[in-house]
C-alpha cells in the first residue's frame, strides 16, 4: 500500500497537467494522493505482478497516454488505425466533426477516404500473421457436453462460404441482411460474412418476439433474413422459425417482403422435420451453403460506410437504428478491447453478452478477433444444469477474462458459494462488466469469491451509440474504488454538465456529456439523422448527451448514477418506458398505461406498470396475466412487467402530462416523498393509487 501511495506521490511531481485538455484537471485530483489517501478503505489496489505485465501499469503511463490521445486525437487514432491493413490509406485528415447544431448538422467522420474491411482485419490479417491454427471460437452449447471449435483458418472457410451464397442470392454492397440467431457459431459467422461483401447487418436478439422482429424487418428492408429452426433455452426448445414466419405475415402488411429466408438447422435443439416452409423464399443452410468455395474476395469499403445497424430503445416508442460505420468502429472496438482487459494473445476470453446487442458485437465478434483472440460463444443460461456452469466453463477452456453484467452477478450471488468453489478458476486474471451500475456488494462478491482477491474488475460504461468503452478502468493501472467506472478511456471527453448545460468542475453531480468525437460513435440513426440531432444533440448544446446521470468524486472517479430519461434498465436490457405503454394499451381493455422502473435485488431495475383499465372493467388476476402476456408477444419476455398496479386514473398536470415522479415514489412505496400533488389536475388520485398499492 505504501508503496503505491508513493508512486502516485512520486507521479504528480513528474507530470505536467496540461490546461485546456478539460478532463485531465479533474485526474490531477488522483495524482495529487492526498484525496485518495483519505478514503483509503475504499480503495482496492491491483497487485504489483498484475501492473508490471500489464499494457498499461501506472497512472503515469495512464495519463501521458490519455494527454495525448485529447490534444492530438487524429494522431493518437492515425498510428493505432495503422497497425491495422488498409487497401488505401485515408487522404483527408483522419478525424473531422461537427458537434455543435448550432453550427450546421452533426457530422462525425473518422479515416475518410480509407478503404478497408472489418472482416479481412479480423480473419485474413491475423492467419496470414501466423494465427491460422489458433482457436477462434470456442463453442459451448446449452447442454453440457455439446461443444465445437473452429481455429481462425476455418472460421474464414465458413465466412467465405456464407459471403459468396449471399452474394449469389443477390446481396451487395450497402444491402441490409437481419441476422435473428441465438448463440450459435453461425451467427459472429454471420456477421462476418455480411462485413466481407459490404453489407449491412442488423442483428435482432433473439429473444425479441415476431412484432419486435417484424418492426425492424419493416424499418431496415433486408433482402436476407438469417435464423434456424429453433434453440433450446434451459430444458425448453423454442421454435424461433415459427416467430420469424409470423414477423414475415406482420412486415408483409406493411408492404415489406424479404426474398430469402436463410435458415440453419440446429440439430442440438431440433431436426429439420415439422419446420413450417415456403418454398422459394426459405433455404436450409446446410443444404446450399458448404457447397460454395472456401474464398471469396473482399470488398474494399470506404472507411465511413455502413458496417451494421443495431436497434436500441429510446424514450419515444420506436426503437432507433443506431448506425455504425467501418473505418473508426473498427479501430475503436480492437483498441478499447486491448486496453479495458489488458488482452494478451495467450489469453482465452468469454464475454457471456449475446451477441443481439452491442456488447456481443463488439466483444464477442469484431473487438475480440481484430486482436486476433479465442473467443468462448456460450449458447446457453448461466444457471442451467445449475448456478455453477459459468465456473465449469471457465475451468474447462481455462478462460483468463471473464465479462459479463451485473445482474448475472447479482443472480449468481444469491445461490450457495458452493457453485463457485467447487470450481478452481484460477486461470482467471481480469473481470469485467457492462450494462448497468454494479453495486459496491456485488463488485465485492464478484471480485472476491470469483476472482479470488486477485483479479481487477473492468467496470465498463458504454452505450450502443458509443460502439465502444468509454469510461472503464484499465487494469494494472489504477486503484479501484468498487462500484465506480473511473477514468475516461484514451480520446474520450466525458463532462458533466448541469440542467442549463454548462460543464460543472470537480467534485459535482449531473448529466454525463461528451465534449468531441472518438472513432467508434455511431454516425446516424438508420433514415432520421434529425432525431439523431434532437435526441442526443440537442438537450446540451455543443455535446453528445449519454441520457445517464454521472456523480464524479473528489479523486476525480465517475461514478454512473443511472438513466435520467424514459429508459429503464432491466437486467442489462435497454428499454423504453413508452414502447412497454403501447404495447400495455394495445390490449382491448387496457384505456391507460404509465411505466416506471423500480429497484429491484436481482434485475437492477423491475418495470412497473400503472394500468387504467376501459369503462366498468373489474380487475382480475386472468386480466393481469392477459396484459404481461400481451408485452412477453410484442417486445419479448425480457419486457414482462413486473408488476401491474391497477389504476383508476394518473396523476396528470393540468396540460395533460403524466407525471411519472409521482408513480415512481408510489412504485419504490416512498409514500412520504410523493410531495406537492397541488399542481394536479385531479389531486385526489394518488390517495387512490396509495390505497390500491397491494391489489
Ligand atoms: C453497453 C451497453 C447503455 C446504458 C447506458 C447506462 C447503462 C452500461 C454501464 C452502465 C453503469 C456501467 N450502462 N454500462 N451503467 N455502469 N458499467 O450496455 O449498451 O444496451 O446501449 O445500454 O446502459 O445507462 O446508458 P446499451
Amino acid at each position: 500500500r505504501m508503496a503505491t501511495d508513493n508512486k502516485l506521490r512520486h507521479v504528480t511531481s513528474m507530470l505536467e497537467v496540461p490546461s485546456g485538455a478539460g478532463k485531465i484537471s479533474a485526474l490531477h485530483a488522483v495524482i495529487l494522493g492526498e484525496a485518495l489517501a483519505s478514503e483509503e478503505n475504499d480503495l482496492v489496489f491491483p497487485s504489483d505482478d498484475f501492473a508490471r505485465q500489464a499494457h498499461v501499469s501506472s497512472p503515469q503511463q495512464y495519463l501521458e497516454m490519455y494527454k495525448r490521445s485529447v490534444e492530438d486525437p487524429a494522431g493518437f487514432w492515425s498510428d493505432i488505425a495503422s497497425q491495422f491493413y488498409w487497401k488505401k490509406k485515408w487522404d483527408q485528415p483522419a478525424c473531422s466533426e461537427n458537434f455543435d447544431f448550432r453550427k450546421g448538422n452533426i457530422s462525425i467522420q473518422w479515416f475518410k477516404g480509407g478503404l478497408t474491411n472489418i472482416c479481412y482485419n479480423c480473419l485474413d490479417r491475423n492467419i496470414e500473421s501466423g494465427n491460422a491454427d489458433k482457436i477462434a471460437i470456442y463453442w459451448e452449447g446449452n447442454d453440457p457436453g455439446f461443444e465445437d471449435s473452429l481455429t481462425y483458418s476455418q472460421l474464414l472457410d465458413r465466412v467465405c462460404q456464407l459471403s459468396n451464397y449471399l452474394e449469389d442470392v443477390g446481396v451487395k454492397k450497402g444491402d441490409a441482411v437481419v441476422i435473428y440467431l441465438p448463440m450459435l457459431m453461425e451467427l459472429p459467422i454471420a456477421m462476418l460474412a455480411c462485413a466481407r461483401i459490404g453489407a449491412v447487418h442488423s442483428v435482432v436478439f433473439a429473444g425479441f418476439s415476431s412484432e419486435s422482429l417484424a418492426q425492424r424487418i419493416v424499418d431496415c428492408k433486408p433482402k436476407v433474413v438469417i435464423t434456424c429452426n429453433a434453440v433450446k433455452r434451459g430444458a425448453k426448445a423454442i421454435h424461433l422459425k415459427d416467430i420469424v414466419d409470423a414477423a414475415f405475415a406482420e412486415s408483409a402488411k406493411n408492404g415489406i417482403s424479404v426474398d430469402v429466408c436463410l435458415t440453419y438447422e440446429n440439430q442440438n435443439a431440433m431436426k429439420r422435420e415439422g419446420t413450417k416452409w415456403q418454398e422459394g423464399r426459405d433455404v436450409w443452410w446446410q443444404d446450399f451453403v458448404p457447397k460454395y468455395p472456401t474464398t471469396c474476395e473482399v470488398e474494399w469499403v470506404d472507411a465511413e460506410d455502413p458496417l451494421f445497424l443495431l436497434y436500441t430503445s429510446g424514450s419515444t416508442g420506436k426503437p432507433k437504428g443506431v448506425l455504425h460505420t467501418t473505418g473508426g468502429y473498427m479501430v475503436y472496438s480492437a483498441t478499447t478491447f486491448k486496453y479495458a482487459f489488458d488482452y494478451k494473445p495467450s489469453d482465452i476470453y468469454w464475454c457471456t453478452a449475446d451477441c443481439g446487442w452491442i456488447t456481443g458485437h463488439s466483444y464477442v465478434t469484431y473487438g475480440p478477433m481484430l486482436n486476433g483472440a479465442s473467443v468462448v460463444v456460450f449458447e446457453g443460461t448461466p444457471t442451467y444444469p445449475d448456478a455453477g456452469r459459468c465456473w465449469d466453463i471457465v475451468d474447462k477452456f481455462k478462460v483468463t477474462i471473464f465479462y459479463t453484467a451485473p445482474t448475472l452477478v447479482r443472480s449468481l450471488m444469491r445461490e450457495s458459494d458452493e457453485h463457485v468453489t467447487r470450481s478452481s478458476r484460477k486461470s482467471l486474471r481480469v473481470l469485467g462488466s457492462v450494462g448497468e451500475p454494479i453495486n459496491p456488494s456485488a463488485w465485492r462478491w464478484f471480485f472476491n469469491v470469483v476472482g479470488g482477491s486477485r483479479c481487477p474488475i473492468s467496470d465498463t460504461w458504454w452505450q450502443t451509440e458509443t460502439g465502444g468503452v468509454m469510461i472503464t478502468p484499465l487494469p494494472g493501472a489504477w486503484p479501484q474504488k468498487p462500484g465506480s467506472a473511473t477514468f475516461p478511456f484514451f480520446g474520450v471527453q466525458p463532462v458533466i454538465v448541469d440542467e442549463k448545460g454548462v460543464e460543472i468542475e470537480g467534485e459535482c453531480s449531473g448529466y454525463l456529456c461528451v465534449k468531441s468525437s472518438w472513432p467508434g460513435a455511431f454516425r446516424t440513426l438508420y433514415g432520421d439523422h434529425e432525431r439523431y440531432e434532437t435526441t442526443y444533440f440537442k438537450p446540451f448544446a455543443g455535446y453528445y448527451f449519454t441520457g445517464d446521470g454521472c456523480c464524479r468524486d473528489k479523486d476525480g472517479y465517475h461514478w454512473l448514477t443511472g438513466r435520467v430519461d424514459d429508459v429503464i434498465n432491466v437486467s442489462g436490457h435497454r428499454i423504453g418506458t413508452a414502447e412497454v405503454e403501447s404495447a400495455l394499451v394495445s390490449h382491448p381493455k387496457c384505456a391507460e398505461a404509465a411505466v416506471v422502473g423500480v429497484e429491484h435485488e436481482v434485475k437492477g431495475q423491475g418495470i412497473y406498470a400503472f394500468v387504467t383499465l376501459v369503462d366498468g372493467e373489474p380487475y382480475s388476476e386472468e386480466l393481469r396475466k392477459s396484459l404481461v402476456l400481451t408485452v412477453r408477444k410484442q417486445i419479448g419476455a425480457f419486457a414482462a412487467p413486473d408488476k401491474i398496479h391497477w389504476a383508476p386514473g394518473l396523476p396528470k398536470t393540468r396540460s395533460g402530462k403524466i407525471m411519472r415522479r409521482i408513480l415512481r415514489k408510489i412504485a419504490s412505496k416512498q409514500l412520504d416523498e410523493v410531495g406537492d400533488t397541488s399542481t394536479l389536475a385531479e389531486p385526489h388520485v394518488v390517495e387512490q393509487l396509495i390505497e390500491l398499492a397491494d391489489c
